[in-house]
């Protein structure tokens, strides 16, 4: 297979966590948003997930303890609020699958992060891929509502160098040509690899810089490293990166989650708003034609916990009718156990593949006639 030439996209959602939290509060977007983990144990104690831009001015750092945040943002009007995976998995997932009809294959990488291999929709040409993304950006932001970095090179490693340098709402595009030389005045530790242990043993050999690690002679470096993560070391420093964009297979699974209009216990009344949320949850399973071996439900109490509970199909299916049909059941289980009242609940299917769902032509049959 030909590697050169190849045109590969990093996208990475901006601030995400807080980003998504603005979203649905227009309210929050001029004060400091801090995500935070609750370890639970004191109302204080936790570590920041994510924040916004605003709330890093003032210092706020991912993984910093929240009493400190709070300390930083003494006097602002800031917001503390706590993470909700369920809604940014949504986000995610609407994101990603916008993102899969410009591309030839999409890597996800993380919740907020995707390689894409463009190559294809821009002839190879880096002329066209500033007005190319600029395009996906408009799609997203119109759709979706939320904001992204984009780095553009000619492999994962430069399109993920490109895209770290300019944030948030960055669009870095660097041509092969440029390659070596965007990347030669940065620290090492810009690589993907080179963590704070190794960028101090390359300190100590001379080589601060990705250009020193460049012009380093390799045999030295795989004195030090061995074979493979010498070579890679050098390669990299040299802006060579053979890794293809690889399609992960099918995203995990694909939920909605809704509050309720009032909380509740009753079965019928939740039983409503998971019936509307499974229609999208179905419209979603049928767009990306993939069939789901795992319904799930999540419920978000009055005290505020959570609790999930699903259950396995001996078949794949892929109707609308079995997603409520399961879901009715797990929530009747679920409310049989406990008193307390039901403020939000999600419907989440997962443990996809694309085999034709056993009887499907059948299955089809039934439901068609029982609508009419
Ligand atoms: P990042 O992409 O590292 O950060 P970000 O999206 O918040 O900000 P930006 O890309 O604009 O710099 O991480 C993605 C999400 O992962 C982030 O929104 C929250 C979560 N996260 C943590 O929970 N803990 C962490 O230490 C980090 C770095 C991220
Ligand atoms: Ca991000």
């Amino acid at each position: 297979m030909l590697m050169q030439n190849r045109v590969v996209m990093l996208v990475d959602f901006d601030y995400f966590f807080a980003q998504c939290e603005e979203l649905r509060n227009a309210n929050l977007k001029d004060k400091p948003v801090v995500i935070g983990v609750y370890s639970g144990r004191t109302e204080e104690s936790g570590a920041v997930s994510t924040s916004n831009y605003i709330a890093r001015k003032y210092g706020v750092k991912s993984g910093m303890p929240l009493f400190m945040a709070k300390r930083k943002l003494k006097g602002t009007e800031a917001v503390f609020l706590p993470v909700d995976h369920a809604y940014y998995d949504q986000i995610s997932n609407r994101i990603m699958q916008i993102l899969r009809g410009y591309a030839t294959s999409l890597e996800q990488v993380s919740v907020d992060e995707a390689y894409l291999d463009v190559t294809e929709q821009v002839q190879g040409s880096f002329e066209k891929t500033k007005d190319y993304a600029q395009k996906i950006k408009a799609e997203v932001k119109s759709r979706v509502g939320i904001s992204f970095s984009v780095g553009v090179g000619p492999n994962k490693l430069v399109a993920k160098v490109a895209c770290d340098s300019q944030k948030p709402d960055g669009l870095t595009v660097v041509k092969p040509e440029e390659a070596k030389g965007f990347l030669a005045p940065l620290p090492v530790d810009r690589l993907l690899g080179v963590g704070k242990k190794t960028s101090a043993k390359m300190e100590a050999l001379g080589i601060k810089k990705i250009g020193d690690l460049a012009s380093y002679d390799v045999q030295k470096l795989t004195a030090v490293w061995g074979k493979i993560l010498g070579v890679y070391f050098h390669n990299a420093a040299n802006a060579v990166d053979d890794e293809p964009v690889q399609e992960q297979g099918e995203a995990e699974s694909i939920s909605r989650i809704g509050t309720l209009k009032q909380d509740s216990h009753d079965l019928a009344f939740v039983l409503q708003k998971t019936d509307e949320l499974t229609e999208d949850v179905a419209k979603d399973v049928a767009e990306r034609s993939v069939s789901f071996k795992q319904v799930a439900i999540y419920v978000v109490l009055t005290d505020l916990s959570s609790k999930s509970r699903s259950l396995t199909l001996e078949q794949p299916a892929r109707d609308k009718e079995t997603i409520k049909r399961y879901v009715k059941e797990l929530l009747n289980r679920f409310l049989s156990e406990t008193q307390v009242e039901v403020r939000r609940v999600g419907v989440k299917v997962s443990d996809f593949s694309r085999e034709e769902p056993h009887q499907r032509q059948l299955t089809g049959f039934f439901q068609t006639s029982c609508d009419q």
